[in-house]
């Protein structure tokens, strides 16, 4: 991590990060990287590629983008799957994800927040008041949505500190709410031709929505790919790969990970796994997790589990729906796009019945033994919404373990215990 450091110590200090701070930063993470990624056991060679990838995250990548903005080409930091990636690249820009995973900054954070805010809306505050992450620092624009109240909320300040837009969600799925969710589509169309400075063609989010949906195909492969029993890759790994999703070229994306998916594929025929045969099966279910929290991956896993599948954000609720690619104008386009997106089933949405239902489903095609219902400690949403997965799925007979736990170390001796019990349960 320290040659790194020298390497691009000059762009970070341009990019104003609190270089000691960062480099204190980039040590824990480099540990924490080894001790969860780098000691497993039989992984997949294409793993090299997701290791370069973040070990670079904040170097190779950041040059890169800064090396786009010198060609007059903008960055867009997103928080939310709401937000159209496709409008974003169809005007030249480059999109990256920026929700944090890392409690880092959360002092500067509490100054503006109450302490009992969600992880996640605390470290992408404390990320940018400490100084910490290149991607916010160097996004020209930065996208927020009117999700759940913590977040909308918190942008009002946040927007006093970086150049924020701010895209109306709605809560509901009927007509009218298609309908507000459309023009705030063409809102955002109309923002990003404002600060790219170029007008949206059909050619463009054409091209666009081929390398979007692309991008989820690569990743629905995985996926099913997960199927498999042993599975063929572990669960953080692939986590790894769904997190990267947000941050790499996705061209670049696309060409590795269709590669990894051969080598899975050729594992698969040849009947070897991560695990030995019997391994439990487990689904993870809830909040997104944001890089570097890896904490409840490694827990379960540690516990003699494998993960399948994430439903999630960072998972297969950004990848499970493509937009349609059959439309041939730009107002038959947004049409698709707006179709694609009110199919989310976010927390934040009521009522969210198809959520329980594709928890289901999903569980099902991934022979899952159990699911872990996942929610970051304050967050309303998905913790409220827990009660309805676990009533559904007892229905279903599918045991669950419902987990709340945030960016902390500190529980993990606790988690070690009630996961154990919970994989010692399903026999
Ligand atoms: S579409 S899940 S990315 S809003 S964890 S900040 S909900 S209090 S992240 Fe999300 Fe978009 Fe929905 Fe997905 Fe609030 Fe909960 Fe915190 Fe959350």
């Amino acid at each position: 991590m320290s040659e790194v450091s020298n390497k691009y110590k000059d762009m970070w200090e341009r990019l104003e990060l609190d270089l000691p701070a960062h480099d204190q930063l980039l040590g824990v993470l480099g540990q924490f990287y080894n001790d969860i990624y780098l000691s497993q056991q039989g992984r997949l060679m294409g793993m090299e590629y997701l290791d370069f990838v973040l070990s670079e995250v904040h170097g190779l990548r950041i040059q890169e983008l800064m090396e786009a903005k010198a060609q007059g080409r903008k960055v867009v930091g997103t928080f939310c799957v709401f937000v159209p990636e496709e409008l974003v690249l169809a005007a030249g820009a480059v999109c990256v994800g920026l929700c944090a995973g890392a409690e880092a900054g959360y002092p500067q954070a509490e100054a503006y927040l109450p302490r009992n805010t969600c992880a996640l809306i605390k470290s992408f505050f404390g990320f940018r008041l400490a100084g910490l992450c290149p991607f916010t620092n160097a996004s020209d624009l930065i996208v927020g949505e009117t999700t759940c109240d913590g977040k909308k909320k918190a942008y009002e300040i946040f927007g006093e500190m970086a150049p924020l837009y701010v895209m109306e969600v709605p809560q509901t799925k009927g007509r009218a709410a298609r309908e507000l969710f459309k023009a705030e589509v063409l809102k955002f169309k109309q923002k990003m031709e404002e600060i790219s400075g170029q007008a949206i063609t059909a050619q463009a989010l054409g091209q666009a929505i081929r390398l979007v949906n692309r991008k989820r195909r690569v990743l629905q492969r995985l996926t099913k790919l997960r199927a498999a029993e042993p599975s063929p890759i572990s669960g953080r790994d692939a986590l790894l790969i769904n997190q990267v999703a947000f941050y790499d070229d996705p061209e670049r994306f696309c060409g590795a990970i269709e590669k990894l998916c051969d080598e899975m594929e050729g594992r698969v025929q040849a009947g070897q796994g991560v695990t030995p045969p019997g391994a439990k099966r487990l689904l993870m279910s809830g909040c997104p997790m944001a890089v570097p929290n890896w904490k409840l991956p490694f827990v379960v896993e540690g516990a003699g589990a494998v993960i399948v599948g994430e439903e999630s954000c960072i998972g297969t609720r950004s990848t499970r729906e493509l937009v349609d690619e059959t439309a041939i104008d730009l107002p038959a386009m947004i049409e698709a796009l707006v179709d694609r997106y009110m199919k989310i089933d976010c927390a934040c949405f009521t009522p969210n019945g198809e959520r329980l239902d594709n928890i289901v489903k999903l569980a099902r095609e991934l022979g899952a033994d159990g699911v872990v219902h996942y929610a970051l400690q304050f967050c309303q949403p998905y913790g409220i919404e827990a009660q309805r997965v676990r009533q559904r799925l007892q229905q279903e007979g599918i045991p669950l373990l419902r987990i709340e736990t945030d960016y902390s170390m500190e529980d993990v001796e606790l988690l070690k215990n009630r996961v154990e019990a919970f994989v010692e349960m399903l026999g």
